[in-house]
């Protein structure tokens, strides 16, 4: 018998096949958005407007967020979106990116962009996906708020084809939901005509054999880290990926700067796979 949850993890990963995206309507609640406002609040205090027209003359963006805002981990590892990613990335994949957001009335719309090409890969769409974003809205996504604009079906798209405005649609969304979509998708912040702030939260995925967008393990370091769950430590970077032991430090693995009594691969009783691919004088310790 197929249960609930597993009929809704396939309905979303058939939209996310067709559409490029899937949204997940009021996922969270008010406690954890009051909670994640509060937090976020000495952030936006008007210190830091965008320095571009990517991040928005007329927005605020907080990044290392999770040196930040603790809370924002219960969005990060969210129990419904997790198998999501897992369906459509490879195990071990990174948290690429996670930032808030705070779009302010008079912005103007972000460029059209995708998420998974920060670093130039030298590889044309249509492609495979190498990420996965999500952005959360805190406040209701409205017409005339700045809510994110898609364009559906861009992630099968060509890369020089551009789109027009016809095709661009708007997510609208009360509080508390989440739009999930390819890192291969078209999609700009939307221009706030209203006269209140939109803020989101955009925590983005990436392949684990990719840099991520920012260095998280220097954002977040083992001192901050060691408060989180085992899953957002490794979503960080203090994780290896497995098997082999890519993502090592100092020949060990790094979740050893945050627990010392982290044991290794062999006192696992586990082997080291894949050291025999490299020759001998890069090869690490066997213990990572
Ligand atoms: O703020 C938004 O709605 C989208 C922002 C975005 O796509 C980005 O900065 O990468």
């Amino acid at each position: 018998m197929v249960d609930s949850a597993t009929e809704s993890l396939a309905h979303h990963l058939q939209r996310i096949e067709v559409d490029g995206f899937t949204i997940l309507p009021k996922l969270i609640g008010t406690d954890l958005i009051d909670q994640i406002k509060q937090e976020l609040a000495p952030f936006l205090a008007g210190q830091h407007p965008g320095r571009n027209d990517f991040e928005g003359f007329h927005s605020e963006r907080v990044y290392a967020l999770l040196n930040k805002a603790p809370s924002v981990a219960k969005i990060i590892e969210h129990p419904t979106i997790l198998p999501i990613l897992d369906a459509l990335l490879p195990p071990g994949f990174l948290l690429s990116a996670a930032l808030a957001i705070d779009v302010h009335p008079g912005e103007t719309p972000q460029p059209l962009h995708i998420d998974d090409n920060a670093g130039n890969l030298p590889y044309r769409r249509p492609r495979a996906h190498f990420g996965i974003s999500t952005i959360w809205a805190l406040d209701d996504f409205t017409a005339d708020n700045g809510a994110t604009e898609i364009v559906a079906g861009s992630h099968r798209w060509p890369e020089e084809r551009q789109a027009t405005e016809a095709e661009i649609t708007k997510v609208l969304m009360p509080a508390g939901s989440v739009i999930v979509f390819l890192g291969t998708l078209l999609h700009r912040g939307g221009a706030n005509r209203s006269s209140t702030d939109r803020l989101a939260i955009t925590p983005q995925y990436c392949m684990p054999g990719l840099r991520q967008i920012e260095n998280m393990t220097l954002a977040v370091p083992p001192s901050v880290a060691a408060q989180y769950s085992s899953r957002v430590q490794a979503l960080l970077g203090y994780s290896t990926i497995d098997p082999g032991f890519m993502g090592y430090v100092d020949g060990v693995h790094p979740k050893r700067l945050i627990d010392t009594n982290y044991q290794g691969r062999r006192a696992r009783g586990l082997e080291s796979p894949g050291l025999a691919t490299l020759s001998t004088e890069h090869q690490p310790s066997a213990n990572a």
